[in-house]
């Protein structure tokens, strides 16, 4: 049997577009336009102009490095254990509804490792890698091992004022929950204070891996899945992550 022509078109379109779902996605929908960039190109500013400076907070040995890929080299910033980030988000986002961007590795993805606090650390709940996996403590949990140690990832995580909290890494989902009760801790508090790769006083700011961040992107609203993965040129392999991170090109 002759394959039809709609079937012809459809096996061209996905030629054109790859057969990559995240990749269809992002070709399909408009990367999301941030409310602030933190590129950490030698500085802890917002590259929009928009948020204030990041504050370093902890231990000392928080310093830039070089790295290299894709023939290209750039800085970025080493945030080791015991040392953390912490942005006074004033105004910037609303405090139940927005999206978070890192591109980050750590050292150890294995025991718990706090990325991000919204609640001055005053909480355990939060945004961790454990068990190589992205982790919402205690309400979210991947079910695959797709976040190794020393790997740079993506993590996106969405809060839409329904209370729906959406974890992603490089443009794929590992979990998502219902906090409408607000009893997981997601909305941002009333000290409007976002913690960075800094455990909470609860847990003794403990629960930390050394790690590398290239990047913080905050949205004022909750992406959608194709949104996530329209900041996703592909699966998220280094050289993308690495070239979009640094220059700002298109995939
Ligand atoms: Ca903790
Ligand atoms: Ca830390």
């Amino acid at each position: 049997m002759r394959p039809s022509l709609t079937a012809v078109a459809l096996l061209l379109l996905l030629h054109a577009y790859g057969t990559n779902a995240a990749d269809f996605a992002a070709k399909g929908v408009a990367p999301p336009t941030p409310v602030a960039d933190y590129d950490f190109l030698g500085w802890l500013g917002d590259a929009l102009g928009n948020g204030p400076v990041l504050e370093r907070i902890g231990g000392p040995g928080t310093g830039y490095v070089e790295v290299t890929a894709d023939g290209n080299t750039r800085l970025v910033l080493s945030v080791p254990e015991g040392a953390g980030l912490r942005l006074a988000s004033g105004p910037l986002l609303p405090l139940d509804t927005y999206s978070i961007a890192m591109i980050v590795s750590l050292s150890s993805t294995n025991s718990y490792a706090k990325l991000l606090d919204t609640n001055a650390l005053t909480v355990d709940s939060g945004l961790y890698a454990r068990n190589n996996q992205l982790r919402y403590y205690t309400a979210g949990q991947a079910t695959s091992t797709s976040f190794p140690d020393g790997v740079l990832r993506q993590v996106v995580v969405t809060r839409a004022a329904n209370g729906t909290y959406t974890g992603y890494l490089d443009g794929f989902q590992q979990f998502s929950f219902d906090d409408s009760t607000a009893g997981q801790g997601t909305p941002i508090s009333a000290q409007r204070l976002l913690h960075f790769l800094r455990d909470d006083d609860i847990t003794g700011n403990s629960e930390e891996s050394n790690a590398v961040i290239h990047r913080i992107r905050l949205f004022d609203s909750a992406l959608s899945a194709a949104q996530v993965a329209a900041l996703e040129a592909n699966r998220g392999d280094l050289v993308s992550l690495f070239r979009r991170g640094n220059f700002e090109s298109t995939p």
